[in-house]
């Protein structure tokens, strides 16, 4: 599947809680977000499984695909079109093992050292930051600034997503910077209206 990283959502169950998530979801792809990632550190395997399938109805036609945070096994049997890990998840080998030639795999980064270590060859995207400090992931690394995010995008030979604390308003920075694209959880998730809220980001992304 095509992949298109300008506005990657990252779900947060508790922060969609308003509307749920499928619905969330649903109003930020109408808003303009290109890939979606399904995370939750809570869930079972099996919730998330079904929670996986449910999105994929939700994204059935758009085009948008859809990847799972960390967990191989819900990736595998719920047939999303993709894994995202962190430093410390599944390795990547093993996910391209499992998952086949075809599937979307991308990767966190947050220094040149782990930029330097990743197996590109068998990674489509990585994800750098964060960016900025941020409530959404507890136990988040050493904010990099967008100094430090174009050093590491300058330095990466796969497309590259920038993440953590940003804002529509950041989207020039993050492109000045180099990066591909946005990875937001909060500032769509966390919107009273979060198709206004991705409307938002897409417009400042296209500008
Ligand atoms: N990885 C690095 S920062 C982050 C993740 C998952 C959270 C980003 O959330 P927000 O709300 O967009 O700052
Ligand atoms: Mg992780």
């Amino acid at each position: 599947m095509p992949f298109d990283l300008s506005l990657y959502l990252v779900t947060d169950a508790a922060l969609c809680d308003a509307y749920g998530l499928e619905k969330t979801v649903e109003a930020a792809v109408r808003g303009g977000v290109t890939i979606v990632q399904l995370r939750d550190k809570h869930a079972s395997d099996e919730q998330m499984i079904a929670q996986a399938k449910r999105l994929k109805t939700v994204l059935a036609g758009t085009g948008v695909p859809l990847i799972i945070n960390d967990r191989l096994q819900v990736a595998l049997e719920s047939q999303a079109d993709g894994l995202h890990v962190g430093q410390s998840d599944a390795a990547v080998e093993e996910a391209r093992r499992v998952l086949g030639e075809q599937a979307i795999i991308g990767l966190s980064i947050n220094t040149l050292a782990q930029l330097q270590a990743a197996p590109m060859a068998l990674l489509d995207y990585v994800g750098i930051g964060p960016v900025f400090a941020t409530v959404s992931k507890q136990d988040h690394a050493q904010p990099i600034g967008f100094g430090g995010l174009a050093l590491l995008v300058k330095a990466c030979p796969l497309p590259s997503v920038a993440i953590g604390g940003l804002k529509a308003d950041h989207a020039i920075s993050v492109q000045r910077a180099g990066a591909n694209g946005l990875a937001v959880i909060s500032a769509i998730c966390g919107q009273a209206d979060p198709f206004q809220a991705a409307r938002a980001f897409q417009t400042a992304v296209a500008s």
